[in-house]
């Protein structure tokens, strides 16, 4: 049998074997099971100074309301149409105008805001509202009421931007999203600024507080407080040949992730900085504070400055230099491979 009437044969194999519902799996499983992880994903950037001016022209084509949340998503460009910046995580620039409300709502997916510019806004979870400013790391669990407004312009509003993450791609593979709106545009505030953080961000607990849900009963993590322990840290001479002075975001009460699906970490790179190079099985989106460097992604270099957003995928080889002092915010996938004990680390 000649190998032109063996393809032939199979081919016509495959075309009624296929009427069945059925495929052959020796034809796929290489893909399927590859010696290592192959992501669609790609590294890419978002150049803040290049996106700002159409984030904010959002603002005069949309109204909050009318968008309910207005955002421009950073859509991985190996992930066309599925408005995902990884596999299992979502990346969005949402904007928020002096006056608006982004109306309460709640969902089965996790969110968290990484504060860019601007102070005068604030949001509300689970019945507590928290001012937003540049730097602070704030959560939203799954299933908690949540509703954002700004100050009016009298009162010293100024447009608000801040970077969404949200396990959106995870729970839609999972088929486990579920959302409804409050009845009004705010839930009612029931409990002062700052109630949870005086609870639970001190190093202290409720005296009879037992740990029945995994997400941080705190929910703004400010970056006066990051920024002050990266400090101190990098004072005390903690340095490290791959992150510099890194930290994770904690639960306070469970010593876990902030949230069971997203990590989320901070690290100071000092000037001069020159990391060793590193990967591992999470995706992980970077968000640049302060300073500025050059991260190398596999084969491809980016510069960064404040407010760059940049990607890296599953595996990649990523390793990061710094020019001036630099403060890197980031958030991956992380909790999810460790529960299903997929996480895998080279430090090379
Ligand atoms: C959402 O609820 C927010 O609450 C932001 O600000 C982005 C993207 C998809 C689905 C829900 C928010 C979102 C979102």
């Amino acid at each position: 049998m000649t190998a032109n009437t063996q393809l032939e044969q199979r081919a016509a194999y495959y075309g009624q074997i296929a009427q069945q519902k059925l495929a052959p799996l020796w034809e796929s499983l290489h893909n399927l099971v590859p010696k290592q992880p192959k992501p669609q994903a790609v590294a890419a950037v978002w150049k803040y100074a290049q996106i700002r001016h159409l984030v904010l022209q959002s603002g005069a084509l949309i109204s909050a309301e009318e968008a309910v949340r207005r955002v421009l998503i950073l859509e991985n460009p190996g992930l066309p149409g599925k408005s995902s910046m990884t596999p299992n995580l979502y990346a969005g620039l949402q904007l928020i105008l002096p006056g608006e409300i982004a109306p309460s709502h709640r969902h089965t997916q996790s969110a968290l805001r990484f504060i860019v510019e601007g102070e005068s806004a604030w949001t509300a979870v689970n019945g507590e509202r928290t001012a937003m400013r540049p730097g602070d790391f704030i959560i939203t669990p799954s299933w908690t009421w949540h509703d954002h407004g700004n100050l009016t312009v009298e009162e010293g509003g100024v447009p608000v931007v801040w970077l969404d993450g949200l396990d959106i791609p995870l729970v839609a593979h999972l088929d486990a999203g579920l959302a409804e709106n409050f009845s009004k545009a705010t839930q009612p505030v029931t409990r002062p600024e700052g109630d949870s953080f005086a609870r639970y961000g001190h190093n202290m607990l409720p005296v009879r507080y037992k740990v029945e849900d995994p997400t941080s009963p705190i929910f703004s993590y400010p970056y006066e407080r990051s920024r002050e322990a990266l400090d101190r840290l990098y004072r005390n001479g903690e340095h490290d040949k791959w992150d510099g002075v890194k930290l994770r975001y904690a639960n306070p009460a469970s010593g876990g992730y902030p949230m069971p699906t997203i990590a989320t970490f901070m690290q100071f790179l000092p000037a001069g900085f020159r990391g060793r190079t590193y990967r591992s099985t999470d995706a992980t989106v970077y968000c640049v504070v302060e300073g500025r460097g050059t991260v190398h992604i596999g084969e491809q270099t980016f510069t960064f400055e404040p407010h760059d957003v940049f990607v890296v995928p599953s595996w990649a080889q990523v390793r990061l230099d710094a020019d001036s002092d630099a403060v890197l915010f980031s958030y991956s996938d992380r909790p999810v491979l460790a529960a299903l004990n997929l996480l895998r680390e080279e430090r090379v």
